[in-house]
């Protein structure tokens, strides 16, 4: 019997690019491609330090008062959209910030949803938010919260617009996708007035001041919690923030991120980059400004009625810190390194 060669099939040497190639289609991915990425160096937010400008914004969203109504627009917002990422909602890579507007005999539709939202309330005179069945009144200074799943609507009697921060937890719905929204079968869902001074969700700025002026030193921070001593949800928290005119706050870098609001006076966040290398975000009363995860940050106040006058600048800050905490995420430079290792 004749013996028969079979043909030798070509040898083609395999090889890690071959090998990347040959995985299209196979739903895996190499990890090596992608080490440096998925375990940064540092802390890596997209975002970027940014200020928004209260005079810049403003007219712009008395505009939307002109031209979008609100039953149109369920909220008429100007969304905070960080130049780092270009799109909503982010402010900072975890905090969505927007200011709001609503004009005299408006009504911003009841509704609910799964976030979070707490509101600093800017200007006008006449405005409330109905939370859950209690309405309460907006003043300038005031932080008011909504917390999940409450029924809200927003209005306003009197003239004049009215102009609030709002600071939710959007971002996070981009990695748990369980937020979603319920809308009440009427405008307003039925409510009662009660006494705003007594609310447990809202926070005056006259009682946050004191708080702040009683602390010794020329920084003073001072968190807004519950009566119970807890945070205001569990995913964002907020805090306020006074700096005598003329000096600083001292320098952090932490893994909390933060958007802030210039309650009064002017000043500048210098945040410094790893060579020393100063970036400066200039602000004065009214303005919102925003300082990513592990950026190292100092306030410097430079007066206190933005004419030069002396005093105390004070600062409203909404942040992460209660989610970043909880979920074991939160350090600064200041800790201990091996103190964090967990057990
Ligand atoms: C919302 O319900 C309000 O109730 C404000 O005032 C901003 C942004 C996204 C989704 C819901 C409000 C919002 C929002």
């Amino acid at each position: 019997m004749a013996t028969q060669t079979l043909p030798t099939p070509a040898v083609v040497a395999d090889s890690a690019d071959k090998l990347v190639r040959d995985l299209e289609g196979s739903a895996t991915l190499p990890l090596w491609a992608q080490m440096a990425k998925l375990n940064p160096a540092l802390p890596n937010p997209r975002c970027t330090p940014h200020v928004w400008r209260y005079d810049e914004v403003r007219p712009y969203l008395l505009r939307a008062g002109q031209v979008v109504s609100e039953k149109q627009a369920e909220r008429r917002v100007l969304m905070l959209v960080n130049p780092g990422r270009n799109e909503a909602p982010y402010t900072t890579d975890t905090i969505y910030g927007g200011l709001q507007l609503v004009m005299p005999n408006e009504t911003a539709a009841a509704h609910r949803h799964v976030a979070f939202a707490m509101r600093f309330i800017i200007e006008g005179n006449g405005g409330f938010t109905a939370v859950h069945g209690r309405r309460v009144q907006m003043n300038r200074g005031d932080v008011i919260l909504t917390p999940r799943w409450n029924w809200h609507d927003h209005g306003k009697d009197g003239s004049g617009p009215m102009i609030w921060l709002d600071g939710l937890d959007l971002p996070q719905f981009r990695h748990f996708p369980v937020h979603f929204v319920e809308h009440f079968k009427d405008p307003r869902y039925p409510a009662e007035d009660i006494d705003t001074d007594a609310s447990p969700i809202v926070f005056k700025w006259h009682k946050m001041q004191a708080r702040l002026d009683a602390q010794a030193g020329d920084w003073a921070s001072q968190r807004y919690t519950r009566n119970d001593g807890s945070e205001v949800s569990k995913t964002l928290g907020a805090a306020a923030e006074r700096v005598t005119a003329g000096k600083s706050s001292p320098i952090r870098q932490e893994t909390a991120s933060s958007m802030y609001h210039v309650v009064s006076g002017s000043g500048r966040t210098i945040i410094y980059g790893p060579d020393n290398e100063e970036e400066k975000l200039t602000w004065k009363r009214n303005d919102t400004f925003c300082i990513p995860t592990w950026a190292r940050f100092q306030h410097f106040a430079d007066c206190a009625d933005g004419a030069g006058g002396a005093g105390d600048v004070y600062l409203f800050r909404c942040d992460d810190v209660p989610m970043i905490t909880s979920l074991g995420f939160y350090r600064t430079s200041e800790d201990d390194a091996e103190g964090l290792v967990s057990h």
